[in-house]
């Protein structure tokens, strides 16, 4: 009888301490890995035509454009050093970064939490300003990768708002609009920071019109 009650209460510690050791799995970054494909081309007339749409133009506000939209598929999957999913980290401990960027508290934290296979998706837009060609993921403060394709093709950001250059960071304001003035009517080609629309090859009406729609963005 005796005997059976110390097989009872192991077995119930073990138990106790299977829970504690799950709920103490860190992200493992060597077993942890992100996936990202491009799944649209830039149109004829772009200075970059042909080549895989790999740039998305945000702002503060969040009204910018979505990955969903222009078929940038982007999957973070997490893991402990065992190789097992990590499953139910929330959005907000799942980030992407630059430090190049103004990321809004929650701007760039994924769709929804980490799902039974420990991956994590972003196909809306993000909440921040900058003009960047790389983008990294971190979760719970570790870093993940760097997001780009099996070719090593990197995700890139552009915006109205020019906080690379610590112009109002975060706000898409009149200082913007003076630095957007001073390229309007210039070759798009090496002024991916102010081509919105990557559909042609100047600084036009049509970046000016992207502009306008988002002047006064700012941080919700
Ligand atoms: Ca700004
Ligand atoms: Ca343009």
């Amino acid at each position: 009888m005796l005997k059976k009650s110390v097989v009872a209460l192991s077995a119930a510690l073990l138990a106790v301490c299977f829970a504690g050791t799950a709920a103490a799995d860190i992200v493992c970054p060597d077993s942890s890995y992100c996936e990202v494909t491009f799944q649209n081309t830039y149109p004829t007339g772009s200075q970059f035509a042909g080549d895989p749409y790999d740039y998305l133009t945000v702002d503060a506000a969040g009204t910018g454009e979505s990955f969903a939209t222009f078929g940038i598929d982007i999957r973070v999957y997490l893991k402990n050093c065992q190789g097992e999913p990590l499953i139910g980290i929330p959005p907000q401990e799942i980030v992407m970064f630059n430090s190049n960027l103004c990321i809004c508290p929650g701007g760039g934290a994924s769709d929804a939490g980490t799902d039974s296979n420990g991956c994590a998706t972003w196909t809306g837009t993000l909440a921040a300003g900058g003009c960047v060609d790389v983008i990294d993921v971190y979760a719970d403060g570790v870093f993940i990768c760097t997001l780009e394709d099996a070719g090593g093709r990197t995700v890139k950001l552009n915006s109205t708002d020019q906080a690379q250059n610590g112009t109002s960071p975060c706000f898409t304001d009149a200082s913007d609009l003076a630095a957007f003035a001073a390229v309007l009517g210039q070759t798009a080609i090496g002024n991916i920071c102010f081509d919105f629309n990557e559909f042609d090859e100047t600084i036009d009406a049509s970046d000016l019109a992207f502009f306008a729609a988002a002047l006064g963005a700012a941080c919700q």
